[in-house]
């Protein structure tokens, strides 16, 4: 598939130290034989410590179909290039990230949902990023690169590291231990709740059992709040105009908790309820706070 990276392992047993290897591929369609030449492959040192991701966003997930919706994607809303920089992040190492507008056109379970940063951290000091990138997030929870490698590979030594990641409006989640990432393939599946996550209910439990991240940081500051200063309830009704409740908004924005590419502030299908939910529900004093060192 274009733009994919494939692992072919040749062993080369050494004879009279004058011998040459190639590597050839097939077609299922066609019976030719064509040499894959060097500039195409990387030695097997050579590949970067990296991993594969899974994770869900509660304000997209539906545990009927088990995927998120893309209505931001099917709305073209989803920005080509990666939204964080311009919300004040600054990544540690590779900055920025693009996609095509034909990716941004894909449907089904690869379509893009969101774009996400995900963050390795020093296994000593896991408050410390050690490196940062942008992702894409899949609706069936893949988190792969924007060039659509499904191993997301960061330009560090291989070395043990906590994985952390990072949605716009959000909760981040962090993994809940350190873990070898070098040449070989390494997997975090933060969708299951029998995956260890970084301090105490960093995750939601969806009715069907996956684990989601936390839905409903509007303001940005690693907590969810319903009232008094820096909540995340009162940028959604400025967001609709302030004085009249059951306007709307459009567009890709903060205050869009279930990431539809409409803000409600009231009614079905409203960005409030969801954020009092995931405070508790029943007092609307209560705060949830992001699960980071
Ligand atoms: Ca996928
Ligand atoms: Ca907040
Ligand atoms: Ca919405």
């Amino acid at each position: 598939m274009a733009g994919k990276h494939y692992y072919v392992e040749a062993l080369h047993k050494e004879a009279t130290q004058n011998d040459h290897l190639a590597v050839w591929w097939q077609r299922p369609s066609n019976q030719t034989r064509v040499v894959v030449p060097g500039t195409a492959l990387v030695q097997w040192q050579d590949c970067l410590p990296g991993i594969r991701l899974r994770t869900f966003l509660g304000g997209a997930y539906e545990p009927s179909s088990g995927l998120m919706r893309d209505d931001l994607r099917a709305s073209s809303l989803v920005p080509l290039t990666e939204p964080y920089t311009a919300l004040g992040y600054s990544y540690v190492g590779t900055s920025g990230g693009t996609i095509t507008s034909a990716r941004r056109a894909e449907t089904g379970p690869n379509a893009v949902v969101d774009w996400v940063v995900v963050e390795l951290r020093n296994k000593l000091t896991p408050s410390t990023v050690v490196a940062s990138r942008s992702a894409i997030l899949e609706r069936d929870g893949d988190v792969v690169a924007p060039d659509g490698q499904a191993r997301l590979t960061f330009n560090v030594a291989a070395n043990e590291y906590y994985i952390a990641i990072r949605h716009r409006n959000h909760l981040a989640a962090m993994s809940g231990t350190f873990m070898r990432l070098d040449a070989n393939e390494a997997a975090l599946d933060l969708t299951l709740s029998s995956t260890a996550t970084y301090g105490t209910l960093a995750r939601s439990a969806s009715s069907n059992g996956r684990m989601v991240l936390w839905a409903g940081d509007v303001s940005r500051n690693g907590q969810l709040s319903y009232v008094g200063n820096g909540n995340d309830r009162d940028p959604i009704l400025v967001a609709v105009g302030g004085s009249i409740p059951i306007n709307t908004a459009t567009g890709y924005r903060l205050e869009d908790v279930d990431l539809n590419g409409v803000i409600r502030y009231v009614g079905q299908g409203n960005d409030r309820d969801p954020l009092l939910l995931n405070i508790g529900g029943s007092t609307p004093t209560s705060t949830r706070l992001q699960q980071l060192p």
